[in-house]
């Protein structure tokens, strides 16, 4: 396997469908190492040790991390199951962005941003990354939060590891 796949299967079994390979995931997210590469070979999904410590150096987006002695493993963000990730609550920037395509933008407007399938709001630090997320999905359309102004009324945000602000959701007077 090359490691953007095996970081594409990853993602899938850590933050989504652990139970697509008979793995459990502890209440924080952590996956025992061993466990998961005998259970994703026995789902013939064949990596070592050696290419899984590349996939969390390398990933692009850092998007995994292991405990200290790489006996466990979990994805820092962007899970639907119900994990608690301990994030420590941070001081956003002034502005950040979110990146999300036209057809959602009327919706958006009426309800503010709103987490859907994950556990929070993903907004990025710089318009590149925002730009990029929303692509995904089409031509982006760039929002920027007000999230210095969020933080002063009270509202809670959370940084992950890998530098995504995590915030429940953001109502539509925070949104330019
Ligand atoms: C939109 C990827 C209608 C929202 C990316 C987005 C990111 C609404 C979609 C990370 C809405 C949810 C997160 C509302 C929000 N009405 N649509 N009220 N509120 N939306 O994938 O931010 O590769 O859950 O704009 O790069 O796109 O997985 O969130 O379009 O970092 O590591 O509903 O996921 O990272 O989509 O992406 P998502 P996202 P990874």
């Amino acid at each position: 396997m090359n490691i953007k796949s095996i970081s594409k299967f990853l993602s899938l079994i850590l933050r989504h469908s652990p139970e697509k390979i008979q793995l459990t995931l502890d209440a924080h997210g952590w996956a025992d190492v061993a466990t998961l590469l005998k259970q994703c070979q026995a789902h013939g999904q064949r990596f070592t040790f050696a290419e899984l410590e590349t996939v969390v150096a390398e990933n692009d987006k850092q998007r995994f991390s292991f405990n200290e002695d790489k006996t466990r493993i979990r994805a820092n963000q962007g899970h639907s199951l119900e994990v608690a990730l301990d994030l420590p609550l941070a001081t956003p920037p002034e502005f950040l962005y979110h990146g999300t395509v036209p057809k959602f933008m009327q919706e958006i407007r009426a309800r503010g941003l709103q987490k859907m399938n994950r556990h929070h709001v993903h907004l990025s630090e710089n318009l590149d990354t925002a730009t990029s997320v929303g692509n995904r999905r089409g031509a982006a359309k760039i929002l920027r939060i007000l999230s210095g102004q969020m933080h002063r009324d009270g509202i809670p945000f959370y940084l992950s590891v890998n530098g995504v602000w995590l915030t429940d959701e953001v109502p539509p007077k925070y949104i330019q």
